[in-house]
């Protein structure tokens, strides 16, 4: 049995869905378990919703997923923190009295696995192509695909896939997003660089509130750096990092209808950026926790 988590270390992909199942059995009236699907090598994509109860008018819902890239491995750890204490820790029961929360901590579990097994680099899903294995999954879903920064060559990292949502785990997020009702906010989480990205990734173009995003990634930012004092940048995906299009970020915003939407990029660490030592695990779940609260505050509020 998995026991107690404790973020001293990272978990396999079957660990995590051990402890989903697991609050979903030990906290009935709060977790409910769903799988959206299965990856390619079918391993479960499991997500929890975590709510107090219902209320009328239905709650607003703050989605969060991890994990879309392999290598990230902070990613699916902060993810696991923020289920851990929205559920475990009553301290946070506040959290759950305004907002609803939908936490999918493992969206490519192949290329995670692979990063374990195989080459701890892997950024990638593990489908097949005819030379060069996997596309990423950031750059596969269908809003302005292949229009920046994404490749049509297998073998890059980059590799956009043979058509717009080609992977079934991109195409699993897309449904759960689009048939899920009252999703306010979509948080993804990535590594590494401390960016607060907003859309629109695709082009050099900013997405109609992106001044609310901006003041709200700064009160976000604040939060977070009271920790530890880590830093994050704001702004536009193409603004402050590169134009990419295909990222489930923009189609959360431009296929889904959601308002507040970011992508997370979490410290980075150890040797190539994407391997922070264990150790800092408890640091950076902390400090990203204080920033999921400024999030909920928001999203309860407006
Ligand atoms: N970075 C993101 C990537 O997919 C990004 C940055 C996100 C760009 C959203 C554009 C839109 O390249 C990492 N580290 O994955
Ligand atoms: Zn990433």
């Amino acid at each position: 049995g998995l026991g107690k988590i404790t973020f001293d270390q990272y978990l396999r992909h079957a660990e995590i869905n051990a402890y989903l199942a697991q609050l979903a059995k030990d906290y009935p009236d709060t977790v409910i378990l769903e799988t959206i699907g299965q990856s390619y090598e079918k391993r479960d994509m499991n997500l929890v919703r975590i709510s107090s109860g219902p209320r009328d008018p239905p709650k607003p819902v703050i989605f969060v997923d991890a994990g879309i890239h392999a290598r990230e491995w902070i990613a699916p750890a902060v993810a696991l923190y923020l289920i851990n204490q929205l559920v475990e820790n009553p301290s946070n029961s506040n959290l759950l009295e305004a907002v609803d929360w939908i936490v999918l901590p493992s969206v490519n579990p192949d290329g995670y696995e692979f990063t374990w097994t195989g080459d701890r680099l892997w950024r990638k899903t593990r489908s097949p192509g005819t030379v060069c294995f996997g596309c990423d999954p950031n750059r596969n879903f269908g809003f302005h695909w292949m229009e920046a920064g994404a490749s049509s060559w297998e073998c890059s990292d980059t590799y956009a896939g043979k058509e717009a949502f080609s992977e079934v785990e991109a195409r699993n997020l897309r449904d759960y997003l689009a048939k899920t009702a009252n999703i306010k906010a979509y948080l993804t989480l990535h590594s590494y660089g401390q960016y607060l990205l907003y859309p629109w990734g695709y082009g050099d173009v900013l997405c109609d509130n992106w001044k609310e995003l901006d003041d709200l990634g700064h009160k976000v930012d604040d939060a977070i750096s009271s920790v530890n004092g880590t830093r994050y940048t704001i702004g536009s995906s193409t603004q402050v990092l590169y134009a990419a299009a295909g990222a489930s970020d923009d189609w959360a915003m431009g296929g889904a209808g959601i308002d507040i939407v970011y992508t997370i990029e979490l410290p980075g660490g150890g040797n190539y950026g994407f391997d922070l030592p264990a150790s800092r695990i408890k640091g950076v779940v902390a400090e990203t926790f204080e920033g999921f609260k400024v999030f909920a505050d928001y999203v309860a509020k407006n």
